[in-house]
């Protein structure tokens, strides 16, 4: 990936960089070699400060130790299990209504692209929530790699299907998990593809190595472990969708007066100390997103 390095008798980034980015955490790789270049650019990237969450970050503990993983668990307990997914080789196929369908090597995508840090609400639908720097990239830059075609209407992320994946056994659901969005709302500056979190590669149990992050959405949205991404312009039947089309559907906006059929959105736990807080509409952004749906005012938003 471009890291921005300087040599000495160059300006200081801090004065050479858009005001929006402030330095990262460590500004000078631990050592050499591959792994440490993946890990150290996760520490190098430069957080975005346009996106201030407004609450404290979650411990670190907590936001790995405690997930929604359904191929591994249907409880939160499963970030050991999910230690024995490989995160490399890894490729993503990008297929469907594009230029020229093809498939990426992870790192030769992330050669192509400029990550970031990005500190983000995170809502599930089960009224739980999270504060995470995540390092990754727009998913606009996808979009750039990809080309599809103008007559693409929804870009499709499809999740792993791998044998230590024990949930993949249980025939009540509709494998694989597949979610999707609007291409606009793809084209969002606030639609990300995380790689990392909390300065490092993106743990397998928080969807490593690559993940859609999508903070207005219920993070249902936000698939993990991405194989494929493909264009269409039919809407597609996402995965909680198929399962249980009363109670999930496609857009899912976050809406604290939107009540799930069987339970209240109005407030939410946070992961660690457990304090419960007011949930706010599009999950407080609603400043970056709303203007996506002024003319879909007559779908079903927030469920
Ligand atoms: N493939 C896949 N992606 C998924 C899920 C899942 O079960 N399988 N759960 C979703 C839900 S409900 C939430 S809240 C987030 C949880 O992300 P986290 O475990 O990093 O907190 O992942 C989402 N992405
Ligand atoms: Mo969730």
């Amino acid at each position: 990936m471009r890291i921005l390095r300087r040599r000495g008798w160059e300006l200081p980034e801090r004065m050479a960089t858009p005001e929006v980015f402030v330095l990262g955490r460590r500004t000078a790789l631990a050592g050499a070699g591959s792994i440490a270049l993946a890990g150290g650019a996760h520490a190098d990237a430069q957080r975005n400060a346009k996106y201030a969450p407004g609450r404290a970050i979650t411990d670190e503990k907590y936001a790995t130790t405690y997930n929604n993983y359904y191929e591994f668990d249907e409880g939160k307990d499963l970030w050991r299990a999910a230690q024995a997914l490989k995160q490399r080789p890894w490729s993503i196929s990008l297929e469907g209504m594009v230029k020229q369908p093809r498939t990426l090597d992870i790192d030769d995508l992330m050669k192509q692209v400029q990550l970031e840090e990005r500190v983000y609400r995170h809502r599930c639908v089960e009224a739980w929530a999270m504060t995470v720097p995540w390092t990754g990239f727009p998913l606009s830059q996808l979009l750039s790699i990809a080309e599809p075609l103008g007559s693409a209407k929804y870009v499709v992320f499809e999740t792993a299907q791998d044998p230590k994946m024990p949930g993949l056994s249980s025939p009540f659901y509709p494998w694989p998990y597949i979610e999707g969005l609007a291409i606009d709302e793809a084209a969002n500056d606030l639609a990300f593809i995380s790689t990392g979190m909390y300065g490092k590669a993106l743990p397998p149990q928080d969807g490593g190595p690559i993940r859609l992050t999508v903070p207005w959405k219920y993070g249902f949205k936000s698939g993990k472990a991405s194989v494929k991404i493909s264009f269409t312009d039919k809407r597609p039947v996402n995965f909680w969708q198929a399962l249980q089309p009363s109670e999930y559907g496609f857009w899912a906006n976050v809406n604290p007066d939107v009540a799930h059929p069987r339970w209240s959105q109005a407030r939410e736990r946070l992961l660690g100390s457990n304090e419960m807080v007011p949930t706010q509409i599009y999950n407080g952004y609603g400043e970056f997103v709303a203007s996506l749906y002024t003319d879909r005012k007559s779908e079903k938003l927030f469920m």
